[in-house]
Order: structure tokens, then sequence, then C-alpha cells
């Protein structure tokens, strides 16, 4: 059987893994051989031309180190400060700095330079994420005739979106070097397929010649999902009791409302809090009643529109704290930092409403996580984002446009008003929904997609491959 070589921005760390991703990959590579490959979170004068083997818990990580330099314009700059905010459809929040792609691309060649001599002939090449589009294209150009497949976890831009961002047919020719692109909604293999379809040469370049090929890449959605189950068993660990236990003695019998993210603009946080206080504005009854708890740990602060978001959500908070809190009750807690799965998992377990708001989102695993561990006889409610790719999947949440703050209150007051037997049944719906996109599978059926047996036409797409890079 072919080897699994995993790419990714960085590679995973020592200690129990933070995510279900990394969990997943985990387990992929203890059923098969292979190794994981990646920067090594290392900063140094000279880049490293050679990668460094690991043994990272019994998983074989090869690494490379970069220049202070050339991570920054690679990570802060071209990956988050351009691909992030566009993908996310927030070009106003786009840094359009031109020196940032030369750093960007040389980071994938350094990758692809050290990750070659590594391979044998019939290695199998799982590339993540919008860090590393031109990773194929740079192996191609030195040789490399794997199977290589690429995943996006993030949303891909509308195509007039597309065409606002710099070297944008660049990137959409290095998509192209890969064998299969794996998205994460329909929705996403829509935008993808109206750019290759009707991509105008005239509005990219001019010169019809440059159009971007895409017959030998196969595009599908595989929406990625979390492990509901291992939620399900964590949620009444002795770990998420203790959390709970915590938690209940603050909340007597206040109903408590969920909000679990990354401080990322993408969230969709402050609106959230601002349709929280529509709900307590509205509607009295609520006051004293309920309890929301939005747990946020900093993200890429180094980044200003990370650092304005946090000032933001900072200040929404306050406000809502001076309008409605009294001496003996507050309306919310905003804790910035992170917490281990089995205390969230309690945490979600605990609350009534799970409030997952982002305004745009590739998936959002916390929608999954919040349905694996709800209790079967008593379950909470799930208003999520009509805007992230689980919207797709989880059509028996309560979904929301999250920039309309007055129907994500509504959607609250429903939440916190639903009897049971609606609760339920909604909830067997979303965890029959969960359990059939879970993880194990979404890694599964991406690796069998891309396996050498299932090419059209065996044999005649190295050649082809061949005759385009000459
Ligand atoms: P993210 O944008 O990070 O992921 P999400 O899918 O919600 O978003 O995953 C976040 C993960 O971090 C979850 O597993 C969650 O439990 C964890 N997390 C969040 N807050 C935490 C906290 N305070 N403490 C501890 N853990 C916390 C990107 C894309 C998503 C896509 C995923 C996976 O942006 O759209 O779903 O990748 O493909």
């Amino acid at each position: 059987m072919s080897r699994i070589v995993i790419v990714s921005n960085r590679t995973p760390g020592k200690g129990p893994a933070a995510g279900g991703l990394a969990v997943a990959l985990r387990k992929t590579l203890a059923e098969r051989e292979g190794f994981w490959f990646g920067w090594s979170g290392r900063l140094v004068e000279q880049p490293s031309s050679e990668a460094r083997f690991e043994d990272v818990d019994g998983l074989k990580v090869a690494q490379v180190d970069l220049t202070r330099q050339d991570h920054h314009a690679y990570y802060a700059g071209f990956s988050n400060s351009i691909l992030w905010p566009s993908f996310h459809l927030r070009l106003d929040l786009a840094t359009l700095d031109s020196t940032w792609y030369e750093g960007y691309r040389r980071v994938n060649q350094q990758f692809a330079r050290a990750l070659l001599p590594l391979l044998k002939a019939d290695d199998i090449i799982w590339v993540h994420d919008y860090h590393l589009i031109p990773l194929a294209s740079e192996l191609r150009a030195l040789g490399a005739r794997n199977r290589i497949g690429f995943y996006l976890h993030i949303p891909f831009p509308t195509a007039d979106t597309l065409y606002a961002i710099p070297n944008h047919l660049d990137l959409m020719r290095d998509l192209s070097r890969y064998d299969l692109v794996g998205m994460q909604a329909n929705r996403d293999v829509a935008a993808f397929t109206e750019f290759a379809e009707h991509q105008s040469p005239a509005s990219i370049s001019g010169d019809p010649l440059q159009s971007v090929d895409f017959s030998r890449t196969e595009v599908d959605a595989f929406p990625i999902g979390s492990d509901p189950d291992a939620f399900a068993r964590l949620a009444v660990s002795p770990a998420a009791t203790k959390m709970v236990n915590r938690m209940r003695r603050v909340l007597g019998d206040q109903r408590l409302i969920i909000g679990v993210d990354r401080l990322d603009y993408s969230k969709g946080l402050p609106q959230r809090v601002e349709a929280y206080e529509k709900l307590l504005t509205h509607d009295a009854r609520f006051r004293r009643q309920v309890h929301f708890l939005q747990v946020a740990p900093p993200s890429r602060d180094t980044i200003k529109e990370y650092q304005e978001t946090s000032e933001t959500l900072d200040s929404i908070c306050g406000r809502v704290m001076g309008r409605f809190a009294e001496l003996d009750w507050q309306p919310l807690t905003y804790v910035k930092r992170a917490y281990g799965q089995p205390s969230l998992a309690g945490l979600y377990r605990l609350a009534r409403v799970g409030l997952v708001t982002p305004l745009r989102d590739g998936m959002n695993l916390v929608a999954h996580e919040y349905i694996g561990s709800q209790n079967p006889a008593d379950p909470g409610v799930l208003v999520l984002s009509r805007f992230a790719g689980a919207a797709e999947i989880f059509d028996a949440a309560l979904l929301v446009n999250p920039f309309d703050t007055d129907e994500t209150a509504e959607a609250l007051r429903l939440a916190l008003d639903m009897p049971l037997d609606e609760r339920i049944s909604r909830w067997q719906t979303l965890m029959a929904a969960a359990r059939a996109h879970n993880i194990d599978d979404w890694s599964r059926s991406f690796l069998d997609r891309l396996a050498p047996a299932s090419r059209n036409g065996s044999g005649t797409r190295d050649i082809l491959y061949l005759a385009s890079v000459a």
C-alpha cells in the first residue's frame, strides 16, 4: 500500500492533540505508513534546506525551519492578511501588500525542495489549506509525479472576489496542478466551478492562451466533521463534570447560551453579542434567567485587524454589562482563553443553546462538537449561521443570517422557549447528520478518491502532465 504524506503549515506537537483534525490525521498515519511534513515552529537566520525527522509521540514528523522575514510574508502576510480575509469575502480587511507574494512562493519552494528527496515514487501526498496552494506546482517543477491532493479548510471565494486577489491567476493555475481538490461544501465547489467554467481570459490576462486548464483536476466537496460519539463520552468524563460543577455554581437556575470560537473577525462575535443584547432588550423575562458564556482565545494577534476585533468585542461586552448587570446578576461571561476538549464538551452539554454564528466559515467544527456533547434526554438547541459550511449538513438547526441581529435574537428566543419534544427530535436529526459526516470517514473518503486506483484512464495523467510542464 502507498505511503501517505500529510503536509500542513504546522506539524502537530507533543501531548494530547488539540483538534479533531490532528487526531484524525494521526489515526490515518497510524494505520498507513507515511509521515507528516511542515514548519517546525522555529525561526532561524538561514532557512533549512533539509527536513529533520522527529518522533512526536510515535508519529513520524519531518520539519523545516523558516527565516523570520519569510515566515512573516508567508504566514501573517500573504496567507492571513490577503488569502484569509478575501476567501471569507472580507476584502475590506485585506492588506494588499505586493511584497508578500514572493515570500509566500519562497516558503512553498522551500517546502518542495526539502520534501522531494523524502518521497518515494508511489507516495500519496495530501496538502492542507491556503498556506500551501502552490506546493503541487513547486513539486511538479522539481519532477514529482506522485498523486497530490489538496484540501481547502476555508470557503472558496466568489468569482468577483477571486479576481480582486493579487496573483489569483497563478493561484488557480497552482490548484490545477493537483489531482484532487477537496472543498468543505457544495457552495465552494459551485464557486470554484463558476470560475473554472466561466473564467474570462480578457479579465484575467488579456491572453486567451493563459486561461487555466482544469481538465486533469478533480474537484469535489468533502465536508469535514468531528467524532460526535467521542464528544458524547467526553461530555460526561470526570474532567467535564468538574468544569460543569464549577459553572453550575455560578449559574444556579439560569439557562446557559454558549459561544466557542477563535477570536477571529470571520466568527461574527460582535454581531452575536449584539443579538444577545437585543434579546435582553426586547424580552425582559430573560433577564436573570439566562447567561451567555463566550469563550474566545486570541488568535493571530500580531495582525491589526485581529487586535481591532478584540477591542470591538471588549467594548460591546462592556456595553451589555453596563446596561444589564446588577449587583447579583451578570448577563455574560467573556473568557479569552483556550480550554481542553473535556472541559469544552462539558460546557457544551450544560448549555441550552449553542450559538454558532460565523459571518462565513469553511465548516465550523464547534457546531459538530456541540451536537455530539448533548444529553439525548434533554438536548440543547443549535443556532447556526446559514453562511457556515455546516449549514448544508445541519438543516435541523435554527438557521440564521448572522448579519441580521434581530433574526438571531428571535432564534435565541425560539431556542430558549423550545419544548423538550421538539428539542429531542431536532437533536436526533442533527446527531444522525454529525455521525454521517464523522472525521474518520472524511479522511478515508478523500484518500480513497486520491488513491491511484481511482484515477480515470490509468497512466495517461502522468504523460499529459509532463506535456504540460515541459
Ligand atoms: P477554525 O476557523 O479554527 O478552523 P472551527 O471549525 O470552529 O474553526 O474549529 C475550531 C476548533 O478549535 C474546534 O475544534 C474547537 O473545539 C477548538 N476551539 C475553539 N475555541 C476553543 C477554546 N477556547 N479552547 C479550546 N479549543 C477551542 C478552520 C476553518 C473552519 C473548519 C476547520 C476544519 O476556518 O471553517 O471547520 O478549519 O476544517
